[in-house]
């Protein structure tokens, strides 16, 4: 028994009874990459967990034991479903029994790059109306820092319960890495800060009962911070490279050869590659959250403004790069046929936001280009509105006037797109073991 949570309140130890006893209810409000694999963990640690979202559709699924992410297993899922230890629901107001909740709704930007807390403030409304005695309340959707304290901090005492005496509050930051084999949430540390040290002590002890490892800090802004210099660390070496790959182009330097070399160094150096754009909800988004908060603070974020110029115009870039080597064959765009292989925004995944792959097929349709695309992981993407459906690799591979490898998916046979197709640009390095006249790297 921590001593601060024991001197706190009577609603705090009895909740540190329930947490570590497991008999605490738990709740996960929004059930899509985060949520879900988070709600399995807690579940298979042996608490009685509720899900809770806004979309019939995934509730439906979610109680018929099928795992709509791919990252969690129908297998591992299933029986936590079956055995009564995890169920879904749209209806609020079973927060009124629960004892936590962790709040995993998205936080987009908006058109003008203004952060979009409609999803969060929807959510600590709902929570603020089924509030009691008792409750711990923890957002993990990756904001700018001081929400926590600023946004949902007043909503919720707005129910007179006192913050740290009656009920607690804490950020902890999702680092969900779709896709990664090797890191998944059981083991990937959890960073936690509360609004008072007893906030913090209670976040800890619930995440330590169903995660390896947590890292506690001092307060919900140093944790909100954390997760917004993780991303924006990768955003900007993104970003760095995407110039060196320009530079390189324009000094006929391979870019390749030159960050692998660069990674035989042991210490002090850390490779990212050059590519298409940034895709994803998470890389492209976040830092702009932190450079509209540090505007606020009167500084500007002028690093994270130039990298997202930068890998902004990364899709141009491998637009010029078509036209180029398709003018090199005496072809133009117009009227060329050109096959897109890979349309995910990284590869070895389904997803398709914020994908470059869409940015670029937009701006070849745009040029009068006839675009078809394929991809082991997607089946149909929107264009501005129209549909398209993917294609079987080879036939369009051969068709091609040029093949685009815009995600390098892994189980792409690349010997047989390099055997079929008549100009391939390689923008991933994809085709790294191959040679030939026909390939174009970035
Ligand atoms: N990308 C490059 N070059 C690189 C690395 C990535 O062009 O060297 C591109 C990718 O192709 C992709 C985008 O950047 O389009 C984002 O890539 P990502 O690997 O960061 O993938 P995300 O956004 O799915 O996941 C990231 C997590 N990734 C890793 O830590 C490896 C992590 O930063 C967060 O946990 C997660 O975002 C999140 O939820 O914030």
């Amino acid at each position: 028994m921590s001593t601060e949570i024991a001197e706190s309140t009577a609603a705090a130890e009895k909740l540190q009874q329930r947490i570590t006893k497991k008999t605490a209810r738990v709740g996960v409000l929004g059930l899509g990459y985060v949520g879900l694999p988070l709600a399995v963990e807690f579940a298979h640690a042996g608490f009685e967990v509720v899900g809770i979202d806004v979309q019939q559709n995934k509730v439906d699924q979610f109680n018929s034991g099928h795992s709509y992410i791919k990252d969690v297993a129908d297998s591992a899922f299933r029986p936590l479903v079956e055995s009564g230890k995890l169920r879904a629901t749209t209806d609020f107001s079973v927060i009124r029994d629960l004892d936590t909740i962790d709040i995993c709704v998205p936080t987009p930007l908006r058109k003008t790059k203004d952060p979009d807390m409609s999803f969060v403030i929807s959510a600590t409304e709902a929570i603020a109306g089924h509030i009691h005695p008792g409750l711990l309340v923890m957002l993990e959707s990756t904001t700018y820092p001081g929400t926590t304290d600023e946004l949902l901090l007043p909503k919720l005492q707005a129910s007179g319960l006192k913050v740290g005496e009656d009920f607690f509050l804490c950020f902890s930051p999702e680092r969900v890495d779709p896709g990664n084999p090797k890191f998944q949430t059981a083991n990937i540390p959890k960073v936690v800060g509360g609004i008072t040290p007893v906030c913090t002590q209670m976040g800890a002890l619930f995440y330590k009962q169903a995660l390896e490892t947590v890292v506690p800090v001092s307060s919900t802004r140093v944790a909100e911070m954390v997760k917004l210099l993780e991303n924006t660390f990768r955003m900007i070496n993104i970003g760095l490279v995407n110039e060196l790959a320009l530079m390189c182009d324009r000094m006929k330097i391979d870019v390749w050869e030159v960050i692998d070399a660069a990674a035989t160094k042991p210490f002090g150096f850390m490779p990212f590659y050059p590519g298409p754009g940034l895709g994803g909800h998470c890389i492209p988004i976040d830092p702009f959250y932190l450079s509209w908060k540090s505007k606020e603070a009167g500084i500007e974020a002028r690093f994270i403004e130039l990298a997202g110029y930068i890998n902004g115009r990364m899709p141009e870039f491998v637009v010029e790069k078509i036209q180029h080597a398709l003018n090199e064959a005496t072809k133009p765009v117009r009227g060329s046929h050109i096959h897109v292989l890979g349309t995910a925004y990284k590869r070895d995944i389904d997803d398709v936001r914020e994908s470059p792959a869409l940015d670029i097929i937009l701006l070849l349709k745009r040029l009068g280009a006839r675009v078809t695309f394929s991809d082991p992981f997607v089946r149909k993407i929107q264009i501005n509105g129209t549909l398209l459906e993917a294609e079987d690799v080879f036939p369009a591979v051969e068709n091609a006037d040029c093949v685009v490898i815009i995600t390098d998916h892994t189980k792409v046979d690349y010997a047989g797109v390099v055997q079929r197709g008549k100009l391939i640009l390689d923008t991933r390095n994809a085709l790294k073991g191959f040679r030939s006249d026909k390939i174009v790297r970035l």
